[in-house]
């Protein structure tokens, strides 16, 4: 069985555990209790593969970030989100991501999340806002626009890293060293490209030994 390993990564309030309750016991949770650390799991197709998905749900707060490292270090894909009322969510979300890429590495699988689009009227970022983070800084991800609260597109989120991950998994990330643009290879390409290289490394001195 397929098994990944995802984290809820963002601010204080924006709706991490809203979205996660939503996803695994289908209802809203309107009160807000800061979260320390809480997991749980569900088992979803996602093209038809059988994936069971562990969710660590973090903390935002300030108080609870020492813990932060190594949620990051255990874990493989990433949602990352905002509130779509709050400004300042991504402004701080960009926190989030800079100690991920530090972590991680400039490319990991994530997806963008854009919560509390219920809230039509207390609107203040606009989707091109979260499009342009998104190719700026998360080598365009997915986003997903959701609202915990009437349960839109919380599944979508969950589909969407699962893919990601498996893209990952099945492509090698180069950076071009002139534009530092990430570049993706899928791995048979690589390994033809590996096997030509050891190929002409074994013909030029036949001495050396190979472990494939
Ligand atoms: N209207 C509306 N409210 C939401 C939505 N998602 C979350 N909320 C509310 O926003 C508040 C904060 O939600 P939480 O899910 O607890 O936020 P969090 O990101 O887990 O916060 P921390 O655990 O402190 O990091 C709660 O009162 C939720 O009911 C949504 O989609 N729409
Ligand atoms: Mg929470």
């Amino acid at each position: 069985m397929e098994h990944r390993k995802v984290a809820m990564v963002g601010p204080g309030g924006v709706g991490k555990s809203a979205i996660t309750i939503q996803f695994i016991k289908n209802h809203f949770i309107s009160l807000y209790d800061p979260t320390i650390e809480d997991s749980f799991q569900k088992r979803i197709k996602v093209d038809d593969i059988l994936v069971n998905v562990d969710i660590t749900d973090t903390a935002g707060e300030e108080d609870y970030r020492f813990i932060r490292d190594q949620y990051m270090m255990g874990n493989d894909g990433f949602v990352l989100v905002i509130d779509s009322t709050c400004l300042r969510s991504l402004v701080e979300l960009h926190e989030f991501v800079e100690r991920l890429k530090h972590i991680k590495g400039d490319v990991f699988p994530c997806v963008l999340v854009c919560n509390k689009i219920d809230l039509t009227s207390e609107r203040t970022i606009t989707i091109e806002e979260v499009r342009s983070y998104s190719v700026e800084q998360l080598n365009s991800c997915p986003v997903v626009e959701t609202s915990a609260r009437t349960r839109t597109n919380v599944d979508q989120i969950f589909y969407q890293i699962v893919k990601q991950m498996r893209y990952y998994d099945d492509n090698v990330v180069c950076c071009d060293e002139e534009t530092e643009e990430p570049t993706y290879f899928s791995v048979p390409i690589v390994r033809k490209k590996l096997s030509s290289l050891f190929k002409s490394v074994s013909e030029e001195d036949p001495d050396i030994e190979l472990f494939l």
